[in-house]
């Protein structure tokens, strides 16, 4: 099983601002919380974080063939991009969604997302825990 993790616009930025919505943790942490997690199961995974809607898609795009699940957080990209659905449903790979807040009690124009269109499951509200869920998700048959 080989999966790839994508991080959208500003979440390079985890522990850096806003830690009562995002938490303490930075971007590093999560990544090594991730792959410590993949590892434990003989999962293979690899990172991706952009501010650049295109290069997300392209990103989405390059997996085609490559990867078995993908796992996303678009980011604000979450309430705007139908570029990036498109891609998720172009590839056809089983991609979970996360959130690490919880969108549905946030801003109103945080609780619709474009890319749950196209995902497995999305799983929000839950931190970075809400990424191991998705492994596990990714791993059910
Ligand atoms: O809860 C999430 O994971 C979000 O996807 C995070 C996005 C937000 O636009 C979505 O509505 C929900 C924002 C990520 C911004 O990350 C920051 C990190 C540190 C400081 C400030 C923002």
């Amino acid at each position: 099983m080989k999966i790839l993790v994508i991080n959208g616009p500003n979440l390079n930025m985890l522990g850096i601002r806003e830690p009562g919505i995002y938490g303490k943790s930075s971007y590093a942490d999560l990544v090594k919380l991730i792959s410590d997690y993949c590892a434990e199961r003989s999962v293979d995974v690899d990172f991706f974080q952009s501010n650049h809607e295109g290069s997300i898609v392209d990103e989405i795009q390059g997996a085609y063939g490559k990867y078995d699940g993908i796992v996303i957080n678009p980011a604000a990209y979450t309430h705007t991009s139908v570029a990036i659905l498109d891609a998720i449903k172009a590839v056809g790979i089983p991609t979970v969604e996360v959130h690490i807040s919880d969108i549905n009690t946030r801003e109103e124009f945080r609780k619709f997302s474009y890319v749950s269109l196209a995902a497995k499951k999305t799983i929000a509200g839950k931190g970075f825990d809400g990424y191991l869920e998705a492994v596990d998700v990714l791993l059910e048959k």
